[in-house]
């Protein structure tokens, strides 16, 4: 079995798109790890969605071209995708000329592939739909191959799901063979891609499908996730019966590394693939220096559509905690519970000093959070400890228990101030657990003050 055909990157999130200088380093980036396509689609270009029809002014042409040369540059196939959906009326001559004028001015600059994006409008998927969408991008097709161009890149307004339906079926049936259909999979982010879905999808789409991968994207309702986890749950054999992967990344590019690495080794080779050990390498690779800080932050990171559990090395912790405390051995589990915060916090001040400055620029946010969280489970433990000793104080006079009680609220009104604070958090690091752990140990404590 051989990697895929297609093995890249999509630029189609919403947020601000990549600078021309971040563009220059993911090329590099994606050449030295074999990747071999990027699509150009950010949602937030007016010039590729609002003001599809309006060529680029001037001032943005110089940067174009070294775009379309920093790709070839590195052997990555440019495509240039134009979102004329919201506005294009799909049968009208003035706008398919105003679409080719477009595309034309690009293939000036370089571009050699194109992309014609109907996602996300607000459309009836109707047959009707499919046959105005497939003529409009046949045409296009025709025009395009015939002044050079390589290939034309389809994204439709139904892009997830079976495929069992009559606007999809249409398009598959409609649009000419060499049109590349894409598709986010079972869901917009889909957890799992299976060769089973790909079969019964390509059959329908008639012809093998491109894969529009919605990971690591954190945009939207995702924006408070830092996706940096492994790449996970994709079929070994898929690529024998689609076209390829293209990955959509978050707006933070140095970030969006650590999962781009895992997905262009998997891609180049499915079968050796090894998330685990790819993530690792990638974490290497991006982070240098302090790996072992940076790989304990990522476990704690680990929350995104493919993996919507809470981060796994940390919950385990959590739970030997609890299960610990009620045998006699509790001592042991306070103190390896209180080192783990103390790391946490330790593993912030290490990362902040790590070469890649850009990469700690992008995610100070959720270091900060991660770190925060680390001292908030130190106020945690101190507590249940300041409550044992109280508990099995069978010697002390009844003033100096009254001292610990006193302490012990003092201690319960910071944990609950620390803990209110974490409402106005805007990112998500960490997952629920150390919030859940926090609030056990507030509400155990209230409850054993009562008695
Ligand atoms: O996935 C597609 C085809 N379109 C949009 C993307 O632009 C967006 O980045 C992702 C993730 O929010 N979801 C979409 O629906």
């Amino acid at each position: 079995m051989v990697g895929f055909k297609w093995r890249g990157v999509i630029e189609g999130f919403y947020g601000k798109p990549w600078t021309l200088e971040e563009h220059k380093d993911m090329f590099n980036f994606m050449g030295k790890h074999n990747m071999n396509i990027y699509i150009y689609a950010p949602k937030d270009d007016p010039y590729h969605r609002v003001k599809w029809a309006e060529p680029y002014p001037k001032e943005y042409l110089s940067e174009l071209a070294e775009l379309a040369k920093s790709a070839l540059a590195n052997n990555i196939n440019l495509v240039f995708a134009i979102s004329p959906g919201l506005s294009i009326d799909y049968r009208s001559d003035k706008h398919f000329r105003l679409l080719l004028e477009k595309c034309q001015q690009l293939q000036n600059l370089g571009v050699e592939s194109f992309g014609l994006f109907f996602d996300d409008i607000p459309q009836e998927q109707t047959k009707r739909l499919a046959e105005f969408q497939a003529d409009l991008a046949n045409r296009l097709n025709k025009k395009l191959l015939a002044s050079g161009s390589e290939q034309l890149f389809f994204c439709p307004t139904l892009y997830h799901g079976s495929g069992e339906n009559e606007y999809v079926q249409t398009l598959g049936e409609s649009l000419a063979i060499n049109i590349a259909i894409m598709w986010t999979g079972q869901d917009i982010c889909s957890s799992v891609l299976t060769t089973e879905d790909t079969l019964k999808l390509s059959k329908i789409l008639r012809r093998p499908v491109l894969y529009w991968d919605n990971y690591p994207v954190n945009d939207l309702m995702m924006k408070p996730e830092l996706h940096i986890g492994p790449y996970i749950n994709r079929d070994r054999d898929l690529s024998n019966h689609c076209q390829g992967i293209v990955a959509n990344p978050m707006p933070l590019v140095e970030s969006s590394k650590i999962s781009l690495s895992p997905i262009a080794a998997y891609l180049d080779s499915p079968t050796n693939y090894a998330p685990e050990i790819a993530w690792k390498e990638a974490i290497a690779e991006v982070v240098g220096k302090n790996f072992s800080a940076f790989y304990r932050f990522a476990q704690g990171n680990t929350i995104s559509p493919l993996q919507r559990g809470e981060p796994a090395r940390m919950q385990r912790m959590i739970s030997e905690f609890w299960q610990a405390i009620n045998r006699a051995a509790f001592m042991e589990a306070f103190l390896e519970l209180n080192t783990f915060f103390h790391e946490m916090t330790d593993d912030i001040t290490k990362i902040k000093n790590s070469s890649n400055t850009k990469l700690i620029r992008e995610i100070e946010p959720w270091l900060n959070e991660y770190k925060q969280w680390g001292e908030i489970g130190k106020s945690a433990v101190e507590l249940i400890l300041n409550m044992f000793d109280l508990l099995l104080d069978d010697t002390s006079t009844a003033a100096i228990k009254d001292g610990k009680t006193a302490a012990l609220d003092k201690l319960r009104a910071e944990l609950k101030t620390e803990l209110s604070r974490t409402i106005d958090f805007k990112t998500k690091a960490c997952g629920e657990v150390v919030r859940n752990f926090v609030q056990e140990v507030y509400r155990a404590t209230g409850s054993l003050m009562c008695k």
